[in-house]
This record gives structure tokens, sequence and C-alpha cells, in this order.
């Protein structure tokens, strides 16, 4: 595995790729070009700028978190060939570039939900929660209000306000999808991107839904083993995998972590590994890396991705805001880093027990 941080970009993100390069044992970076929006082509110029600016700081680009998915792809509109042809050429433009790793999502309108930005904890640090009630109680356009509100300015990922304007447009496109529709329109997009896939290797890691379950009544469908085994079967190709992510499965309780890797071998093109803290089934909060500090057995987790043979990039996940850090809610540098050195811990210590 190589150990690696997100960074958006800069001018985006608040910390700076030297700082990252200190973290003992990060030797990459999965980044974006975090300005381009779902359906533009994002030009090799572009990309290979992004590129020498990661390798002067003495840091590779690992991959890409994301690529996003035009909605009309997911909605399976009319249009939707010419968004995949755009999303073919971006392929094509990283695979020159020698990028081989694409983490994207299949989730209608939003991407992950939170209905709290900073809830506090005992020790004083700010953490992203969810609460079922709280959900329930809102309208989806309240909800992208309250996040924008509490970003305190940051864009957040997967909430462009550019396309979350048109909620209700957004909305009224998934009218007629349920997840019989959106599996379909899942399996025809990467059928088409498949051959681009084979020829660059690139390696395609779908993330999951987050939380793990249908919010606002949209369809949502990468959940849980059931589905991913569906989902892999459908485009049985080794190039069509995923993002293993343990909050977002690790939201619904009744995803058995280490068995779902354990299930997957050859199909985990990435690992996101945190923690969260489960209050009641309704209430998680994203908690420290640390497994007595959760919920999780992020030992279980690490060793389950040791056993299969797991090679490709991990990354801790949201982190905590701790020690005064300003930055964009679940990414700043202080908690990550942390559990960056905690993963790798964990797996220094796996894979010098394996060799006794
Ligand atoms: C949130 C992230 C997601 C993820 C996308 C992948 O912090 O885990 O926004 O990057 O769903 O496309």
């Amino acid at each position: 595995m190589e150990m690696t941080l997100r960074w958006f970009g800069n001018g985006f993100d608040t910390v700076p790729l030297w700082k990252i390069r200190q973290i003992p044992g990060v030797t990459g970076v999965i980044t974006t070009l975090y300005d381009k929006e779902p359906g533009e082509v994002w030009e090799a110029a572009r990309i290979r700028a992004m590129k020498e600016e990661v390798e002067a700081a003495g840091l590779h680009v690992s991959g890409i978190e994301s690529v996003n998915v035009h909605d009309a792809i997911k909605a399976g509109t009319p249009d939707r060939d010419l968004y995949i042809d755009r999303y073919i050429e971006t392929l094509e433009n990283l695979g020159k570039e020698d990028i081989h790793l694409v983490c994207y999502n299949f989730m209608p309108v939003f991407d992950w939900t939170r209905t709290e930005l900073a809830r506090v904890r005992p020790d004083g640090s700010t953490v992203m929660a969810y609460n079922q009630q709280a959900v329930d109680a809102i309208r989806p356009s309240e909800m992208f209000d309250a996040m924008q509100k509490d970003a305190g300015g940051a864009r957040l990922a997967g909430w462009e306000p550019e396309r979350l304007a048109h909620t209700r447009e957004l909305f009224d496109m998934y009218r007629d999808v349920d997840n019989e529709k959106l599996f379909e329109n899942l399996r025809y997009f990467l059928e088409r991107i498949m051959p681009v896939c084979s020829e660059y290797d690139i390696r395609m890691a779908i993330h999951p839904d987050d939380p793990a379950w249908s919010v606002f009544g949209l369809p949502r469908i990468i959940t849980n083993i059931g589905n991913l085994r569906r989902m892999m079967e459908m485009v049985d190709d080794p190039h069509n995998g995923v993002t293993f992510c343990a909050g977002s499965y690790g939201t619904n309780p009744e995803n058995d972590l280490p068995e779902m890797i354990r299930a997957l071998p050859g199909r985990i093109h990435f690992a996101h590994v945190r923690n969260l803290k489960f209050n009641s089934p309704d209430d998680f909060e994203e908690a420290a890396h640390l497994s007595s500090d959760g919920s999780f057995d992020l030992y279980e987790i690490m060793k389950a991705l040791y056993d299969i043979g797991f090679d490709g990039p991990i990354r801790p996940d949201h982190g905590r805001m701790i020690w005064g850090e300003q930055a964009m809610p679940g990414y700043g540098l202080y908690d990550r880093a942390l559990g960056a050195m905690y993963l790798s811990g964990l797996w220094e210590a796996i894979e010098k027990a394996g060799r006794e």
C-alpha cells in the first residue's frame, strides 16, 4: 500500500504540499482539478501543470478524487452520451499523463451528507456528524444552505454551489429513477468507459454512498456487499473496482467492514480508512482514527486489507479539527497527519507479524 493524503489543489486547500511532504511515510497525494464542474473536459495541459506542481514538492499524484460524473449520466437522460464522451476524453488525458486511478461516485444530486460540520466533542475538538431526525426534519435545499453557512467560506467537495443552485431541477431529473434504473445507468456508463480504462490501465474506484442509505427519497445503490458484487459482475473487468471507504460503508452497522474487504480481493483500488462513533443507530460523529475513540476496529480493517494483498493508495479520511486549525471541514492537516501515522503504524506491525 502507499500512504497518501487528499489535496484539493492550490487556492482551495488550506494545507500546502510542503507540509504534506513532512508527514512520515506519505509519498503521494490524491488530488483533483477542483474548479472543474461535472461534465467539463480536463485538458492535458492543466493535468500536466498539476502533476508538475505536486512533483516539484517531492510527492507524486497517486490518483484522482474525483472526476465527478454529470447528473445526465446518473439519471440517464438523452444527452448522456455527450457527457460520457467528455468523461472519456478526460480519462484519456489522465492516462496520457500516467495517472491510473480515478475515484468517482454515483450518488444522485448530493455527494456525502452530514447534518453538522462542527459538533464539539468532549476534548474540545470539532467533527462532522449525522443525525437522521435532523435530515428528516428539513428540505434538501435547507440542508445545502445550512452546510454552506457552516463551511465558513470553504467550497465543499461534491456540494458545488453552481450545481446545487438548481436543486429542484436536479430532483426532477431523478423523478423516474429508482435503484434498478440507477444500476442500469451505471452499467451503461461503465461499459462505455471500460475500453479507455483498459487502454490506459485506469482503475476506476467507485466511492460508496455516504450515508449508505437513501436520503431525501433519492435512489442509492453503492451501499453494501450484495450491491457491490452486482456492480462488479454486471461489468466484469478488473478496471471496474471500488474505493473502500470505511466511514461510508460503516454508517450502516450491518456492513461488517473486514468481511466486506475480504470479499473484494483485486477489486479494491483505493482505501479511505477512518473511524465513526455511534451515539445511537440514528446518530454518529466522526471520531479520531484510533480504534478506542470510535466504534470500528481499525486493526481488523487494516489487517483485512493486508491479507487480501491490497497494494493501492490508502488515505486517512475526515479528520477532527484540533489545535485551533482553520480548514475545510474534515480536511485539516493535524488530525489527518495523526491518522496517517496511526495507519502506517498498524500496517508496519501487521506486516512484521505476518513475516514471523
Ligand atoms: C467526502 C468524500 C467524498 C468523495 C466522493 C468521491 O469527503 O469522501 O466527497 O470524495 O464521493 O467521488
